[in-house]
């Protein structure tokens, strides 16, 4: 049984933290779920470290959406920061899935990429623990997350 931890936001205008275990939980069956939502992505860090250290995560998604204001930004950076210090702290991933709220203009569109973001960092997550073989197949294939793959040269 994989402990996966699952922290979001109040402040995404999505529940992508939602989307995600949909996708975990309509795929695999061997796992536990421990979820912890935040207010907001600077939130995410230690909220990231306490459920790898404290709840016994063994791989983490940390989900959010940084604003489209230029302070939103630097908070996302900073956030972003944070995450891949927790990650070298304790040797463990936390996959970042932030959708920016500026990458789309029209409110569905939004909404549409955060899901599927959500959701393919999901599937990502679900390779990482149980088929590392099909990653390393997909290796240099320009894959994205939320949108059409670029594909490779
Ligand atoms: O620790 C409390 C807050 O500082 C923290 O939740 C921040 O992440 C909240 N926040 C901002 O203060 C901000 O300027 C957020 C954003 N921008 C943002 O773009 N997205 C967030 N939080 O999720
Ligand atoms: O932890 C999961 C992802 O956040 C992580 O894999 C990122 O490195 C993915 N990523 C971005 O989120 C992004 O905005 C990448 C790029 N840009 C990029 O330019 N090149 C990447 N990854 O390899
Ligand atoms: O090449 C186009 C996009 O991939 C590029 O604009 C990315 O920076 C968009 N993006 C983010 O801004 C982000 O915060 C992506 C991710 N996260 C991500 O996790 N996966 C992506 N793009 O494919």
């Amino acid at each position: 049984m994989k402990k996966i931890g699952i922290c979001d936001t109040t402040f995404a205008r999505f529940d992508m933290g939602g989307a995600a275990i949909d996708e975990l939980k309509s795929n695999v069956t061997d796992l536990k779920i421990i979820r912890k939502t935040v207010p907001g992505i600077k939130d995410l860090p230690v909220a990231s470290k306490k459920l790898i250290e404290e709840e016994d995560c063994e791989i983490v998604m940390a989900l959010g959406m940084p604003g489209a204001m230029e302070k939103d930004k630097v908070c996302a950076h900073e956030a972003s920061t944070g995450l891949i210090r927790a990650q070298l702290m304790t040797n463990t991933h936390i996959l970042e899935v932030f959708v920016h709220e500026d990458e789309e203009e029209k409110e569905e569109e939004l909404k549409t990429l955060m899901e599927n973001r959500a959701r393919q960092h999901a599937q990502n997550l679900i390779k990482m623990v149980f088929k590392p073989k099909i990653l390393e197949k997909e290796a240099g294939m320009g894959k994205r997350q939320g949108k059409e793959d670029i594909g490779p040269l």
